[in-house]
């Protein structure tokens, strides 16, 4: 692990924390254009301009009891996958909830795979301009581009929102809901894993992601989308690439989605 003692994320220490942020810079099978492996850093150093209110919540980020545990070492792919699904399970072991931050889509793999060990009935809200349900990709099973279709073989069901690009056989296996029908499809769960790919969000509020599309949601959408999800166990912000930013939009984007919705959620 490499941790940031000075992280302003952190409000506990690990024994004590609910939640447990984990930085996972993983940047292997990005197609276009890489960066995301800066991107827990960025968000954690945007996260200082935020205030500690949240309006929304109408609470303290500081109340919450948060330990960022740093980033997991990223080696070669598959080891850098198994390492992170190890530390999940460890976390969900001791009682806390996670928080991931990438990095590409990928890591949602792994994280799931620990979580759903945990909660036998979990359902992941899967937020992304893309369906991420391909067999695979440029030869490759294990890929951003595959996520949710290797989640999904988990035997976990996943719903879509947002999404607005695929291949014809993605948009034949799998479909993304209209507002009201995500209303309908959360209602009732008991446990629910969002992730959150940052460019479900239009380009023009959130510009620094590797694959942006047009036509998105706005930020004030995504977060009556994000509202609508209950009891919900786990949480990823994936794909923010610092260096394609600009002004550092997309970072303090995801740090106010890390500070509303960790509150939101585990508070
Ligand atoms: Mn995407």
């Amino acid at each position: 692990m490499n941790t940031y003692p000075m992280s302003f994320l952190n409000t506990a220490e690990y024994d004590e924390a609910e939640v447990v942020v984990l930085g996972v810079p993983l940047d292997k099978t990005t197609c276009f254009k890489p960066g995301t492996r800066f991107g827990p850093r960025r968000i954690r150093d945007v996260f200082f301009g935020l205030e500690d209110y949240s309006p929304m919540n109408k609470r303290y980020y500081s109340s919450l009891k948060v330990h960022d545990m740093g980033d997991v070492v990223i080696n070669d792919l598959q080891s850098s996958l198994n390492e992170t699904e190890r530390i999940v399970e460890k976390i969900y072991g001791d009682g806390k909830k996670v928080i991931g931050l990438g990095g590409e889509h990928t890591i949602t793999l792994p994280i799931v795979k620990s979580v759903s060990k945990f909660y036998d009935d979990l359902v992941v809200l899967h937020l992304d301009a893309h369906f991420d349900m391909a067999d695979e990709y440029e030869g490759q099973k294990i890929s951003h581009a595959c996520v949710m279709r290797r989640i999904t073989e988990l035997g976990i069901n996943v719903i879509h929102y947002g999404i607005r690009s695929g291949d014809k056989e993605e948009w034949e296996i799998a479909k993304t809901l209209s507002f009201d029908e995500l209303k309908g499809a959360l209602e009732g769960l008991s446990h629910v894993y969002v992730s959150l790919d940052i460019d479900v969000l239009d380009p023009s509020f959130a510009p620094g992601t590797g694959t942006p599309e047009p036509g998105g949601l706005s930020y004030k959408e995504l977060v009556e989308a994000l509202r609508l999800a209950k009891n919900v166990v786990g949480l990823d912000i994936v794909e923010v690439s610092p260096p394609l930013d600009c002004n550092d939009i997309t970072s303090i984007t995801a740090a106010r989605i890390l500070r509303d919705f960790s509150l939101y959620y585990f508070g």
